[in-house]
């Protein structure tokens, strides 16, 4: 079923519609930024078809009618964490690693070596924070990825594992990030940052790499030439104002460096964890959420709905509210999600099943690399 959005100028036309609103949409006609206070009263009063057409208009006027995808695999060396944090259904104590696993480096070789032959472009490398696999550990593990398969591109550690690796090795962040670069590490995902404002943090993860710790090994990643991703874990506790806040941070360092990817909105998911009292947002809202990050975030040319964690039909659905990027996958091995109660249980999807599922809304499949470069349009479908 394809969405059909309002038109720009029909949302401008609209009778009645409150001024404030109508600046805003005035604004995005004009490609203009707009302050976080009209972010709020997007979010306060912005009804779903009203920020859809809006966001549509900014994601057709970037990418037409192209969507991107990916084609990509996960390495989880690990669910032993030393951090606690509430949301979290994957990770176990140290003390109770019985219950999780610890790969081996030859066993993360050995995934790799699974797609040998295989066109896969990336291989996304995403943990807990174990206290003995140490940097030294990981350089040896990516560098023997890299002899193996010098064409893929090696996505790896969220800030949260970096900060704790390069505080025991004793290194500053450029340090720590060199060595990294050095041994094969070419960008780094989305993960760990969560709510940034103080308020919601110090409740949901209170003892991981704070919001500056955060940004700055961003920054500093991107100084460094490598690219990156951004998160933001909604739909809990959080109130429109941390949103805001969190946005505008990213869009503040995106701004200064140009260095990040694309933003990747998680929808909290409430099974099996220490926030399963907490009710997960409503696919209207999710909607919303997507839609006012792609008004929003007017520097960040990518948004990706994450379809393991949303579900393929809501990932489908947002491409009419902005959303330009679906991630991947051929064979995505992700636990995080399953084990938090995600809609793809075994989530995996053939290229093929991917393109049928961006053109049966009417938009065109584009197969990217990492860094976004185009490396097939599927105009017809795939053999
Ligand atoms: O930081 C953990 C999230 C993230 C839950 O960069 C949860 O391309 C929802 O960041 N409900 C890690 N979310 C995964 C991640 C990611 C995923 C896909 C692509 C990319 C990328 C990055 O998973 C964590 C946290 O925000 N998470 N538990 C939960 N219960
Ligand atoms: Fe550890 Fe990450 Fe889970 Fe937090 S979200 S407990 S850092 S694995």
């Amino acid at each position: 079923m394809i969405v059909t959005q309002l038109s720009l100028s029909e949302v401008l036309n609209q009778s009645g519609l409150d001024p404030a609103l109508l600046t805003i949409a005035e604004k995005v006609k004009a490609g203009e930024r707009i302050t976080d206070e009209e972010g709020l009263l997007l979010f306060e009063k912005g009804e779903l078809g009203f920020v859809g057409a809006l966001a549509n208009y900014i994601a057709e006027r970037l990418h037409g009618s192209k969507v991107y995808f990916n084609r990509n695999f996960h390495i989880e060396p690990t669910n032993v964490c030393v951090f606690t944090c509430n949301f979290c259904s994957y990770s176990r104590q140290y003390k109770h690693r019985d219950d999780g696993w610890e790969l081996g480096q030859e066993q993360m070789l050995d995934m790799v070596r699974k797609y040998d032959g295989q066109p896969v472009t990336e291989v996304h490398i995403v943990g807990g924070v174990h206290p003995k696999m140490n940097l030294e550990f990981f350089c040896e593990v990516l560098t023997k990825i890299r002899d193996h398969r010098p064409d893929l591109h090696i996505k790896g550690f969220t800030a949260v594992e970096l900060d704790y690796m390069f505080r025991k090795a004793k290194l500053t962040v450029e340090e720590g990030l060199l060595k990294m670069k050095e041994a094969g590490l070419q960008s780094l995902p989305g993960g760990g940052a969560e709510i940034f404002h103080p308020d919601i943090r110090n409740i949901i993860c209170a003892d991981k790499v704070d919001a500056d710790g955060w940004l700055l090994i961003h920054e500093t990643a991107h100084k460094l030439g490598m690219h990156s991703n951004a998160t933001m874990l909604y739909g809990h506790i959080e109130k429109y104002e941390h949103r805001i806040d969190h946005m505008s941070r990213l869009r503040n360092l995106q701004d200064k460096t140009g260095g990040f990817n694309c933003f990747i909105p998680l929808k909290f998911r409430n099974k099996d964890n220490d926030m399963s009292n907490v009710p997960e947002s409503s696919i209207v809202e999710d909607l919303r959420l997507y839609a006012i990050s792609r008004i929003y975030m007017d520097n960040f040319r990518n948004l990706k709905a994450y379809w393991p964690m949303l579900g393929r039909q809501t990932a489908q659905l947002t491409l009419s509210f902005g959303v330009n990027d679906l991630d991947g996958t051929i064979d995505d091995t992700t636990k995080i999600y399953s084990m938090a109660g995600a809609e793809e249980q075994i989530p995996s999807l053939s290229t093929g099943q991917l393109c049928d599922l961006i053109t049966a809304v009417g938009r065109t499949p584009v197969e990217r690399d990492t860094l976004y470069n185009e490396l097939k349009v599927y105009d017809e479908q795939p053999a």
